[in-house]
């Protein structure tokens, strides 16, 4: 890295903030250039850079420049794509991610961490900056599909899957709901002995944000239990989530569809169900997907 670092200058054009600033930045807060190379001004890193970068966002936002800092020490982006969050233990620890954005690293960090108020910090913030949708699909997805890889390749961090699933699962619920007179006329659900329902969170929780009022039934709904409460509330649309083969049975979703008085959407959600689903029945593949039909079928 020596020699590559960036300027004083090079930075305040990227951030598009003035020179003081960035020194103000440094002598304050201590997000200065970290890289030294003999006879030169100071440089800046990637990871200056990207400390910076979340400074100037969360400045930019209206809140306290000491916060931000806070916020900006706090959560930086990794330098590469893996997740080590305790070096000590010798490695093996981590959580491959891939290409994503610094929260989502943030947030596979404490997860690993199982820092439980520094996930919902994260998820919050980007959930109020920048919507459930990107929350999800930038931030949550890629980590517990990361968390789903490292259980299958070691059958352990139960305990991190369990602690994130919480915290997520009180984000979402944190979202506000649509002040509404009408009755919710979406009703969701997760298929028999599916105990897998975050999705299904995200997207009441889009929904919600979206303005669409809906019921969540949760996990491991009986076929007969779903059968009542669809004779009793009357959905316009119904969604059943089957995360894995073993819990996706195509019959249940028939039986919805073929109701005495049966939703005008019938949808299956989830990669558990397979290609070939019963008449009407119609497939949801992501969470914009499910938003978009879901809102549109309502309205
Ligand atoms: C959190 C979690 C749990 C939590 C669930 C908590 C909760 N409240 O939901 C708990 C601890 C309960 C759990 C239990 C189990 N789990 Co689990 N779990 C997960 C984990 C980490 C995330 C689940 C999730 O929310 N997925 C949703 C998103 C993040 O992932 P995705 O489905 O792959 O996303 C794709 C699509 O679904 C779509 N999509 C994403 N979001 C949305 C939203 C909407 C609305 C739509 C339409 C589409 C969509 O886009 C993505 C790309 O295509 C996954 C890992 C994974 N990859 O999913 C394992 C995973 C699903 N679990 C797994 C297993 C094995 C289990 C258990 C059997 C473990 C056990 N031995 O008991 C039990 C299941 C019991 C049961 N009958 O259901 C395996 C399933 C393997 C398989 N294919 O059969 C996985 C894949 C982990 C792994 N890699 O081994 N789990």
């Amino acid at each position: 890295m020596a020699g590559e670092g960036l300027t004083a200058g090079a930075v305040a054009r990227r951030l598009g903030v003035a020179v003081t600033t960035l020194r103000t930045w440094h002598q304050r807060y201590g997000l200065g250039p970290s890289e030294h190379v003999p006879g030169h001004h100071r440089r800046y890193t990637e990871q200056d850079l990207d400390r910076l970068q979340v400074m100037r966002r969360l400045t930019a936002q209206g809140v306290a420049p000491a916060e931000a800092a806070a916020w900006a020490q706090r959560f930086p982006a990794a330098p590469d794509d893996i997740v080590e969050p305790h070096a000590r233990d010798g490695g093996g620890h981590a959580i491959a991610l891939g290409s994503v954005v610094p929260a989502a690293r943030g947030l596979a960090r404490a997860a690993m961490r199982l820092d439980a108020p520094a996930m919902r910090d994260i998820l919050e913030m980007v959930v109020s900056q920048h919507g459930v949708l990107r929350a999800w699909d930038e931030v949550a997805m890629p980590v517990l599909i990361g968390i789903g890889e490292r259980y299958e390749a070691t059958q352990r961090f139960i305990e991190v899957e369990h602690m994130i699933s919480r915290t997520v699962t009180e984000v979402l619920s944190s979202v506000g709901r649509p002040d509404s007179s009408e009755p919710p006329r979406v009703l969701m659900a997760a298929a028999e002995e599916e105990q897998h329902t975050l999705p299904l969170e995200a997207l009441a929780a889009a929904l919600a944000e979206a303005g669409v009022p809906s019921r969540l039934l949760g996990a491991r709904v009986p076929r007969t239990a779903l059968a009542d409460a669809i004779d009793r509330t009357g959905p316009a649309v119904v969604v059943l989530w089957s995360q894995t083969p073993v819990t996706s049975d195509p019959a249940q979703l028939a039986q919805v569809a073929s109701a005495p008085h049966p939703p005008m959407l019938t949808a299956a959600a989830g990669p558990g169900w397979p290609a070939d689903l019963p008449d009407g029945v119609v497939q949801l593949t992501s969470l914009a997907d499910a938003v978009k039909t879901v809102a549109a079928a309502v309205r």
